[in-house]
């Protein structure tokens, strides 16, 4: 495997960065986890679009343009002969003192690793998930906006334990005010009459760019969407549940807390809609091998 590290490439064992970085001491940078399909880059320029936006909201300069990081995102690819694979961009604070203030820093550093993909079990979405509410809420979006994508990830991390200890493999995250956020790595969404609904980003969402692949193929199947206050109510009993993400893709939910959902199988928008996501997924992106 060939690791990209500010402009160099590396093989694995000789891919390294310093102890001093603010990355790893202070969790201090931000990141994008990014699919390949079919030899093309699913949905890059959204990717490379959020990590700006994350980068400019702690304040950090990144050292490349949005080509450039673009480019050197595919170039990996290349050179790992990605044709399916799972992508980590990050972008650290840099090598840094002990202190925690980031001025001290020498200057960002920017990781690329292209890698196999891990797929999720088959029958999770053929059966679907049973999922947990935790208690671990949200982040407040006072104080840590979980907009952004940060290294700093130990919120989702407890809530990931918890779901983990309650026997499940995710976690429905509820905010301060109690409404449902997002899970701990993948939006949620509801199904109720015939019309989608999913947590607005105001309630602690992340801005998921799978999510609004999603929003965008129901709409143009005339599926009727929305980004409402849910509560907890409001997804028990909904007809369909299923949650979005880069790594999970739209996996269908079918229990919650132990209520069973809509008929406790996947429900048949879910499962166009996991249709539609595939059809994209391989006949679109940003091409690896021109
Ligand atoms: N919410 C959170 C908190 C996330 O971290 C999503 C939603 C889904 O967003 P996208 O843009 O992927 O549709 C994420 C993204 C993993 C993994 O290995 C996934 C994420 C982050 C870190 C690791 O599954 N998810």
């Amino acid at each position: 495997m060939k690791i990209y590290i500010d402009g160099r490439y590396y093989d694995e064992k000789n891919a390294k960065i310093s102890v001093f970085d603010h990355g790893l001491l202070y969790g201090d940078g931000v990141f994008e986890g990014i699919r390949a399909y079919n030899g093309r880059v699913f949905k890059l320029k959204e990717h490379v679009d959020r990590l700006f936006y994350s980068a400019k909201a702690i304040l950090l300069t990144l050292p490349l343009t949005h080509a450039e990081i673009s480019r050197a995102v595919v170039e990996t690819c290349r050179r790992n002969k990605i044709k399916d694979g799972y992508i980590r961009l990050v972008v650290t604070r840099g090598k840094g003192t002990l202190g925690l203030n980031p001025n001290k820093c020498e200057r960002p550093s920017i990781i690329i690793i292209a890698d196999k993909i891990q797929l999720y079990p088959p029958e999770y979405y053929e059966r679907g998930l049973d999922i947990v509410t935790v208690p671990t809420t949200r982040n407040l979006h006072s104080a840590l906006n979980p907009a952004i994508k940060s290294l700093n990830y130990l919120n989702n991390i407890l809530a990931k334990i918890e779901a983990n200890n309650a026997g499940c493999e995710e976690a429905i995250m509820l905010n301060a005010e109690g409404y449902v956020a997002e899970c701990t790595g993948d939006n949620l969404f509801i199904i109720k009459d015939g019309r989608m609904s999913t947590p607005p980003l105001a309630a602690g969402a992340l801005y998921g760019i799978t999510r609004g692949t999603v929003m965008d193929l129901a709409r143009a199947a005339g599926i009727e969407v929305s980004e409402p206050n849910l509560t907890r109510y409001d997804v028990f009993n909904a007809d369909e549940c299923f949650v979005t993400g880069t790594g999970a893709e739209v996996v269908p939910v079918v229990k919650v807390d132990g209520r069973v959902i809509g008929s406790g199988k996947p429900g048949s928008i879910t499962r166009n809609l996991v249709k539609a996501y595939h059809a994209l997924t391989n006949s679109t992106g940003e091409p690896i091998y021109a």
